[in-house]
């Protein structure tokens, strides 16, 4: 896509949520980044670290931190696994906890999963179209179950911000892993 010929403060390809124009920015997350989070250490060592697991391209229209202001993103997952474990986003709470999310489907096929402050956890299924509110105090991650991309977009607060500490130290109280041709989110002891 050229650059954005029409108004507003960039361009969406509402098929993929692709963000094209000055204001978009992106990250990479790799393998490696992401050392301590899958189940199977003795498989992710075998595995190689450079490969990318997702990209995050996302809109900052005010400061990180500003009261009021709403952010937007697209998060696009590679389909694979570590071990049984699907491919994942590293998940959070947002530091200011009360803050609320909404991710929405774009294409692939996949889980939300969230999880209070007391460490309940629970699914959604995530298929083109599907809708997700992310209420406030509740951490979320996504998980790739299909074989293609797994591509979603979001809207956040932009006073939310990311608390990852918390869930690098415990995780979630349940995975999403490969079962018999199945993916079944388990919960850990
Ligand atoms: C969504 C939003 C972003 C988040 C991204 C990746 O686009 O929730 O705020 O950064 O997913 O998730 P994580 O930060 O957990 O890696
Ligand atoms: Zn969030």
């Amino acid at each position: 896509m050229d650059s954005p010929k029409i108004g507003g403060i960039a361009c969406v390809d509402w098929s993929t949520g692709s963000l094209v124009g000055p204001n978009a920015r992106e990250s990479v997350k790799t393998l490696g980044q992401m050392r301590g989070l899958f189940q199977n250490q003795n498989e992710f060592e075998r595995m190689d670290l450079n490969t990318i697991i997702y990209r995050v391209q996302w809109l900052a229209p005010v400061p990180d931190g500003t009261e009021g202001g709403l952010f937007w993103g697209t998060t696009v997952i590679e389909p694979g696994r570590v071990g049984d474990e699907y491919f994942m986003t590293h998940g959070h709470f947002h530091a200011k906890r009360d803050r609320a999310e909404y991710y929405g489907c774009l294409e692939g096929k996949g889980m939300l999963i969230m999880m209070d402050t007391a460490r309940r956890t629970w699914a959604e299924c995530m298929e083109p179209g599907s809708l997700h509110y992310i209420p406030g105090n509740v951490a979320h991650r996504v998980a790739n179950a299909g074989e293609t991309q797994l591509k979603l977009t979001a809207c956040w607060p932009s006073d939310a911000g990311h608390d990852y500490a918390a869930i690098r130290q415990e995780g979630f109280g349940a995975r999403l892993l490969a079962r018999n041709g199945e993916s079944v989110l388990v919960p850990t002891r």
